[in-house]
């Protein structure tokens, strides 16, 4: 198994629930490492450009939208299939999909307010990281 590297964001409406801790938990359970970590609070820009694959759909703009809601985590994970153990954890986008037990299926409730993202591969994981962080403000663990 491969060690690599994913992005997520802990989304508007779980920050609002505060919900940090309890997701970084699940991360660290699932043998997940966090490499950086920051709140920020997305402009319409930022927001556009990182769902810039979506631009047209009909739920677009509600997504940028939500995504400006408020503050969001985001994050650099590292682990042994780091994107597809990030993606399980996780569950399906519509949370009413999402597998009994996953972040998703137990603390969102609506497609549109999904609680994380996560990388959906190693290409777009190294693209995701990059536009929220700089080389420097990734640490590798040294011990
Ligand atoms: P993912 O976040 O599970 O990778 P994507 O298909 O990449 O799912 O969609 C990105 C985000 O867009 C979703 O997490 C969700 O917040 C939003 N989204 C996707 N499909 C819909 C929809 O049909 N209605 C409303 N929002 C949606």
């Amino acid at each position: 198994m491969a060690i690599q590297r994913t992005f997520s964001i802990i989304k508007p409406d779980a920050v609002a629930k505060n919900l940090i801790g309890a997701i970084y938990s699940r991360f660290e359970s699932a043998g997940l490492t966090i490499l950086a970590s920051k709140m920020i609070h997305m402009s319409q820009e930022q927001a556009e450009g990182f769902y810039a694959e979506h631009k047209g759909k009909p739920f677009f703009d509600g997504l940028v939208a939500f995504m400006t809601s408020g503050p969001v985590m985001v994050q650099v994970l590292e682990g042994e299939n780091a994107v597809l153990a990030n993606r399980e954890i996780m569950g399906s986008t519509n949370p009413a999909d999402a597998a009994r037990g996953t972040i998703r299926a137990d603390y969102a409730t609506e497609v549109s307010e999904n609680a994380v993202h996560g990388s959906d591969a190693t290409e777009s994981a190294a693209r995701e990281i990059a536009y929220f962080f700089t080389d420097d403000e990734v640490c590798p663990r040294t011990r």
